[in-house]
């Protein structure tokens, strides 16, 4: 039987927009976050690694509330990036992304 060790990636069925139903907030700009994680997902597989969760936050940072934005230190990602990547897998679900911006992206 063959077992490779092979990280297996669900596909989130809900959209990063329900997983912030209760988060409000408004972006700006005409893309909804659903289609900038399409955007930022480079290699499609649904998750983001390392890099592209930094384009996407990058992003985030750039069209949300600039109240919400202007505590955000950008070189604080790495260390982000482990806390809120729960499974420890090296990518973010959209769930593990909505809790990042619902606490680094809290208002004051
Ligand atoms: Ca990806
Ligand atoms: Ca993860």
């Amino acid at each position: 039987m063959h077992n490779r060790k092979k990280v297996l990636l669900k596909k989130s069925e809900k959209t990063l927009k329900s997983h912030l139903k209760n988060y409000k907030v408004k972006f700006f700009g005409n893309k909804d976050l659903d289609e900038l994680w399409s955007e930022k997902d480079d290699d499609k597989n649904g998750w983001l690694d390392k890099f592209e969760a930094e384009n996407f936050v990058k992003e985030v940072a750039r069209i949300i509330d600039q109240d919400r934005a202007k505590n955000f230190d950008m070189s604080e990602f790495p260390k982000l990036f482990e806390k809120f990547d729960e499974d420890k897998n090296g990518y973010l679900s959209k769930g593990e992304m909505a809790q990042f911006i619902k606490i680094v992206f809290k208002g004051s």
